[in-house]
């Protein structure tokens, strides 16, 4: 199974600013976790990231058909971007989001998300391990067995 981790706009920037809302480990360093995870399980992850929503949405574009199931932290994107939510609709594998932090307890424009209604699961507030969470949770589906 191919599962692919997308990361939105300031996520490469993890692990060295507000360490008190994301944690203190870095992107990479998640990304390896997931990977090592998934290779347990005989999957594969392809961790990525973008600052711009374009780039994002041809990723998505691209899983189609080819990918099993995307994890997707759109980050601010999650509360503006009609384009990531079409995109995500016209996918078809299994869609996970993901929230480092639970946005509901936060400013009121993050409590709205364009993600949320195009996908299968949403996973927030249980900081960076969440993204270990979803790919563990993602092959234990029936289809990752
Ligand atoms: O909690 C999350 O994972 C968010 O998707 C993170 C986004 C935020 O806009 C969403 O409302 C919730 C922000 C990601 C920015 O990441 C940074 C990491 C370190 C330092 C500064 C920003």
């Amino acid at each position: 199974m191919r599962i692919l981790v997308i990361n939105g706009p300031n996520l490469n920037l993890l692990g060295t600013r507000e360490p008190e809302i994301y944690g203190s480990d870095t992107l990479e360093d998640i990304s390896v976790r997931c990977r090592q995870r998934a290779e347990a399980h005989g999957h594969e992850v392809d961790f990525k990231q973008s600052n711009h929503e374009g780039v994002i949405v041809e990723w998505i574009q691209q899983a189609i058909g080819s990918v099993d199931a995307i994890v997707i932290n759109a980050a601010a994107y999650t509360h503006t971007s009609v384009a990531i939510h079409d995109a995500l609709r016209a996918y078809e594998g299994y869609k996970l989001e993901l929230h480092i932090s639970n946005p509901h307890l936060r400013e009121p424009f993050r409590h709205v998300s364009y993600v949320s209604p195009a996908v299968d699961a949403v996973v927030a507030g249980l900081g960076v391990d969440a993204y270990v969470h979803a790919i563990e949770a993602i092959c234990s589906l029936p289809m990752g067995e």
